[in-house]
């Protein structure tokens, strides 16, 4: 028997940066209800940083300011809405939040919940940016400062009849992500992103930057046969432009579902999740084909005097 998963993907248009998080969860309840509307959506989709502004953009000199951003605990009473909906509709659902251990340490986050049962958890590990401000800038990222390098790993989990695992923005312009995430089963990635349309540092990729992003995705999708669900933060949030192009990749590499504006937008897809499993068995069959014996430095520190430029 075929195994099929309707999904959705919800792109967000900008957060403003005022909004409590009661508001914001407010919104994500209304879009996460039309997404599941259709009563049989199995899994939603939201962005990273899906609860605040994405902070990172500008610095934040005040503690107390800084630290209203980060959640001390997942679940808790501000996203309760949201997994109430996600148990009566009988769909799992995905966002992205700042994170703030007990042991007061912070990381970039996303969690997969199926109502108040926590399905799986990431922290991000390719952390872009810098961790000084640089004045030169229009806006910062300031991941670097406010994040530390996500300490899970690349955790794949079984759920319901799936292997699923997460990835976070910027990890999905590395190809050792996906991989990693392919290397344990993975079927299916949700992926969220807040990506600026302007690079202040590469101003030449500027005109590259959604091409870039299906790029990433695509090459992602289809090198390790999986499906991507890409979910952006799009639209000018507090004076920075961001991409949208929010979207659904089969294991083919091609994007079956793509949002067309810079708001919120729900797509959908129904996902053939044998379809991973076709293309692992020939094109790339890992046990026949791959050669980890060679890719030693790929797991090693990049060598000593290897160019670092500034950014
Ligand atoms: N949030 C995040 O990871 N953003 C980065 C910006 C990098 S600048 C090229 C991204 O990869 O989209």
């Amino acid at each position: 028997m075929t195994r099929t998963l309707r999904a959705a993907v919800v792109q967000l248009g900008p957060i403003p940066d005022a909004d409590s998080r009661e508001k914001v969860v407010a919104r994500l309840v209304d879009l996460f209800e039309e997404a599941t509307s259709d009563g049989r959506t199995g899994l939603v989709v939201f962005p990273e940083a899906a609860l605040t502004a994405f902070f990172p953009h500008w610095e934040i000199t005040s503690t107390e300011e800084l630290q209203a951003y980060y959640e001390d605990q997942m679940p808790n009473e501000a996203i309760a809405p949201l997994l109430e909906a996600s148990a009566a509709r009988g769909a799992a659902v995905k966002f992205g939040y700042a994170e703030r251990t007990p042991e007061n340490r912070l990381f970039n986050t996303a969690s997969l919940f199926e109502g108040t049962q926590e399905v799986l958890r990431y922290r991000k590990v390719h952390l872009p940016g810098y961790n000084e401000v640089n004045p030169d800038l229009p806006f910062q990222n300031l991941e670097k400062k406010y994040f530390e390098v996500g300490n899970l790993g690349f955790p794949v989990t079984e759920w319901r009849d799936t292997r699923v695992g997460l990835l976070i923005c910027n990890d999905r312009r590395w190809p050792e992500a996906y991989r990693m995430l392919a290397l344990q089963g993975a079927e299916l990635v949700c992926l969220g992103y807040n990506t600026p349309i302007h690079t202040p540092s590469i101003p030449e990729a500027d005109q590259h930057t959604d091409f870039h992003n299906e790029l990433s995705m695509q090459a992602g999708a289809y090198q390790n046969s999986m499906w991507v669900l890409g979910a952006a933060k799009a639209g000018v949030e507090e004076g920075v432009d961001q991409i949208g192009g929010s979207c659904i990749i089969a294991p083919n590499g091609k994007i079956v579902a793509q949002a067309v504006s810079k708001d919120d937008e729900i797509i959908g897809y129904d996902m053939d999740l044998d379809m991973s499993a076709r293309f692992r068995e020939h094109m790339f069959n890992f046990t026949f084909h791959r050669r980890p014996e060679l890719y030693r430095p790929i797991s090693e520190p990049m060598p000593e005097g290897w160019p670092r430029p500034a950014l």
